[in-house]
């Protein structure tokens, strides 16, 4: 069974002592539950000896195969292992995630017991599939348990590995009945966060029917949480979508790769910084006598003409010729295009001196690159931009098609930025609905946007794969905005700055370990059918 595939809903932790198994047998209460629609079972058994384990273990295992349902070893390892079950639970006094980890494999299912946000935030970094949080409420099923929670404490937990962007099932445990189980889903629920299931002991394994106590509580709660609609599935990104754009931000991580800026004045330690955070390594050089040598350093160019002037100007054409020679990528961003005609000018002479392998801006700059560089040029009317700022006055279908033809036209890839996005290689074509308003009140962003592209571009310039580099560049970029503009720390615009670099380099080192769970939150369409 794939990780992915696991039902958390109704998780059944079984328990052998008399005080709740009374003179029942394990495996036939155990086989009621799951005739009852148990959805996980987790073998847990504090004293019998360890023969005794295995040979219990196995036994189960055999039942849960038949009902599809995942078997979980409570802190036993060994036993896990022994039986080839799917994997294990670890509690904080067991031994460690990453030696279980390393001993059971990455494809094992191993969850983890968190009382507190630190320890959910520690079980998810180091990989956890899924937390059990607890203790809800007191209970007479485990003695030692420590801070009773309540469903408040259990929605702290949620809320807080939502705003960093942690993306992992969850359980809760502790006190559980038909009761209470309804009003502990809801009252614990997060904005955009819920529990993905309740796990019980004594409900199911004390009941005298344990079937319909199982088929009982699930139906309580199916009805409690928060319905998965068809359009939420859909918007998702795939697994191995997911694990593409991960890998691709993998690979700046580990290549770090060279992101040479020619930017404007306003920006520069800004995109220095931003790199750093994304894992390149930056340089500032606005002088195009040192392109040729940089060039060769397998790195990627951005030319960001903000503060452009006639030497500037003279100095990007030359920096273009080299990276053109060197058959590195070039980002272009032509900020404020139709500002002014030294602008429109200026991006004439970019766009005619060499090729650009991705042109990025907002929707006035993408517009003045698109009318400027047509066959009718200069007969047509400019539409005057006021400064640099974005201003919408397209639709979606045609900014869609704008960036579709745009990308057609010179080969390459165009990206329009905006509250919808819209990125294109002339043939493919997609739409990106991530970000924060925040972005939109800092100057520079739209800048450093092209300085994460670059690195993604620079790491993975393999044919074919530019497009899934600019795609994993924005995702990356945006989705560390949402996360950064949620968190506690962040009150406006000012605060979001540096939380933004925290976030961008977090969501990296998370992609570095293979993480992929915070690409969860993209919200990427291909809209190539509809162009
Ligand atoms: N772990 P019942 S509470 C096994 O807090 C277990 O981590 C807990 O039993 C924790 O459903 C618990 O009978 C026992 O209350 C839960």
């Amino acid at each position: 069974m794939r990780k992915e595939d696991v039902d958390y809903t109704l998780y059944l932790v079984t328990d052998s002592t008399p005080a709740i198994l009374r003179d029942k047998n394990i495996y036939e209460v155990v086989e009621a539950a799951l005739k009852g629609g148990v959805t996980c079972v987790q073998f847990r058994d504090k004293t019998s000896d360890t023969g005794e384990l295995v040979r219990t273990a196995r036994e189960l295992h055999k039942l849960t195969r038949q009902y599809n349902v995942p078997l979980l070893i409570n802190d036993r390892v060994d036993v896990a292992l022994a039986v080839g079950c799917e994997g294990c639970h670890v509690g904080q006094d067991d031994m460690k995630l990453q030696d279980a980890r390393r001993l059971l494999g990455p494809d094992a299912i191993i969850g983890v017991s968190a009382n507190t946000l630190e320890e959910a935030i520690e079980a998810c970094e180091g990989g956890a599939d899924y937390l059990g949080i607890g203790a809800v409420y007191a209970t007479t099923t485990k003695t030692n348990t420590k801070n009773i929670l309540g469903p408040e404490g259990v929605r702290h937990i949620l809320q807080g590995l939502a705003d960093r962007g942690y993306v992992i099932p969850s359980v809760c445990i502790g006190g559980i009945n038909a009761g209470n189980a309804q009003s502990v889903i809801m009252e614990s629920r997060a904005p955009n966060r819920s529990l993905d299931g309740i796990a019980v002991v004594s409900v199911i394994m004390g009941s005298d029917d344990p079937e319909h106590s199982a088929s009982r509580l699930l139906e309580l709660v199916r009805d409690a949480l928060p319905a998965k609609t068809r359009a939420a599935d859909e918007d998702q990104l795939s697994p191995e979508s997911a694990a593409l754009y991960a890998n691709i931000v993998k690979s700046v991580h580990d290549a770090t790769p060279l992101s040479h800026n020619m930017t404007n004045l306003v920006v520069q330690n800004f995109a220095a910084n931003v790199a750093l955070a994304v894992g390149a390594s930056p340089i500032m050089s606005n002088n195009g006598e040192e392109a040729p040598d940089l060039a060769k350093l397998g790195g990627a160019l951005v030319i960001n003409m903000g503060t452009v002037t006639p030497e500037s100007l003279r100095n990007y054409v030359k920096a273009l010729h080299a990276y053109n020679n060197a058959d590195r990528p070039v980002v272009f961003d032509p900020v404020g295009a139709g500002a002014s005609a030294v602008r429109r000018s200026a991006l004439k002479t970019i766009m005619d001196s060499g090729y650009i392998t991705v042109i990025k801006g907002n929707e006035g700059e993408i517009a003045t690159v698109y009318r400027e560089t047509s066959q009718t040029a200069g007969q047509g009317e400019h539409v005057q931009q006021r400064g640099v700022d974005s201003t919408s006055v397209l639709s979606p279908e045609e900014k869609a098609a704008m960036v579709t033809r745009l990308a057609d036209r010179h080969n390459n890839i165009v990206v329009m930025t905006g509250k919808t996005d819209f990125v294109s290689d002339g043939s493919n074509t997609f739409a990106i609905d991530n970000g924060h308003e925040y972005l939109g009140m800092v100057t520079g962003t739209g800048c450093v946007l092209g300085t994460t592209i670059s690195a993604m571009a620079a790491a993975s310039s393999a044919a074919g794969q530019e497009l899934f580099a600019v795609i994993a560049g924005i995702l990356l970029f945006e989705i560390a905005a949402e996360v950064a503009a949620q968190r506690s720390d962040v009150r406006g615009p000012g605060t979001f700055v540096p939380a933004f670099i925290d976030e961008l380099a977090r969501l990296r080192s998370l992609a570095a370990r293979g993480d992929s769970s915070w690409l969860q939150r993209a919200k990427l369409r291909d809209i190539s059918q509809d162009i």
